[in-house]
């Protein structure tokens, strides 16, 4: 029998998948599946929707098809390797868990998974998490100017305490139905977020055991959590970003909202706003306008030198 379903979990040589009205099925490939374009250590990821054939002599069951993917995040499988390895697919949104204190999040790390979210199509929304920590004036002004600035650009930002049960509903509704990126630093709460949406689901927190040191490379496998009826979260642990994307220098600007729409007023059309004159982005950063963290993570990835987030299409 011919089913249909979502990979929700994957050893590399088998996968679970739960069926549309979820049952749950261990399978394993069948002969060549599509290929990808490019070299990935994994033919099919979590994510994947998939056919399966289901024999009724309990037999193995196998994965015969793989749906196009809506979208994929990737990493490269190993540092210096060609290879890719695909981290998920078909992600309907994508949560970055943000921590002011213990530890703390960068402006520039927030906008570089922002601009690769945008180049992915993905929409974010943001969760300041640990709010039950920001005693001093100073965070606290740094919260209200942040949240401000994300919330005037069209994120979302859900000020939430994971331990104190702040705003946790909120999240709640948000999850429903969609299966969503969980990103973030080590120790901002993810796991305790899973958790608090669903008490039974078996994850730890407080520890680094999620992950697996060796040598110069981290290992790891995504894991998809089912929070409710048809509502995933993705933990991709060990990857602190949103895996890789080639910026390309004159695309940049596309990907940060307000830079984009302000720079068509500068003097030249492919003003990179950066030393030209009559720049319409600097005088509004002078000016206020546009916030001068954003401004500062533009340039950040503009002259980035390094490979990191490089794609390979
Ligand atoms: N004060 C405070 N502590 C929190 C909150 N949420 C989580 N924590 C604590 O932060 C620590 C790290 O939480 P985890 O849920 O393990 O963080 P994580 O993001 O899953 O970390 P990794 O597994 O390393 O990726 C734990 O000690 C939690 O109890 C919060 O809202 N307020
Ligand atoms: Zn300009």
């Amino acid at each position: 029998m011919q089913k249909k379903g979502r990979v929700i979990k994957s050893t590399g040589k088998e996968y679970e998948i739960v069926t549309t009205n979820g049952e749950k099925i261990t399978a394993v490939i069948k002969g060549r599946l599509r290929i990808n374009s490019f070299k990935s250590t994994n033919p099919i990821a979590i994510g994947d929707i998939v056919q399966v054939e289901v024999k009724d002599n309990n037999d193995k069951a196998f994965i015969t098809g793989i749906e196009e993917r809506k979208n994929f995040i990737i990493r490269k499988a190993t540092k210096l390797s060609k290879q890719f390895q695909i981290l998920a697919a078909n992600i309907d949104q994508a949560f970055l868990m943000i921590t002011f204190k213990n530890p703390r999040t960068s402006t520039t790390f927030t906008d570089r998974f922002l601009a690769t979210a945008e180049a992915y199509r993905v929409p974010v929304i943001l969760l300041f998490n640990k709010v039950d920590l920001l005693r001093s004036e100073s965070l606290k002004e740094e919260l209200f100017f942040l949240k401000n600035v994300y919330q005037s650009l069209g994120y979302s930002v859900i000020e939430l305490s994971v331990t104190k049960g702040i705003n946790i509903d909120v999240v709640k509704e948000k999850v429903k139905g969609k299966v969503s990126l969980l990103s973030g630093h080590s120790g901002t709460g993810k796991s305790s977020l899973i958790k608090a949406l669903n008490f039974n689901i078996n994850i730890e927190i407080g520890k680094l055991s999620r992950y697996h040191h060796s040598g110069q490379n981290t290992t790891s496998h995504s894991q998809m959590y089912q929070v409710f009826k048809n509502s995933y979260l993705i933990d991709t642990p060990g990857i602190k970003g949103f895996g890789l994307f080639d910026f390309k220098q004159h695309e940049i600007p596309h990907f940060f909202r307000e830079i984009f729409e302000t720079g068509r007023q500068c003097g030249f059309d492919d003003c990179t706003h950066t030393h030209e004159r009559n720049c319409a982005v600097k005088q509004a950063v002078e000016e206020g306008r546009i916030s001068i963290t954003r401004y500062e993570s533009y340039l950040d990835i503009f002259f980035d030198k390094n490979d990191k987030y490089r794609k390979p299409f």
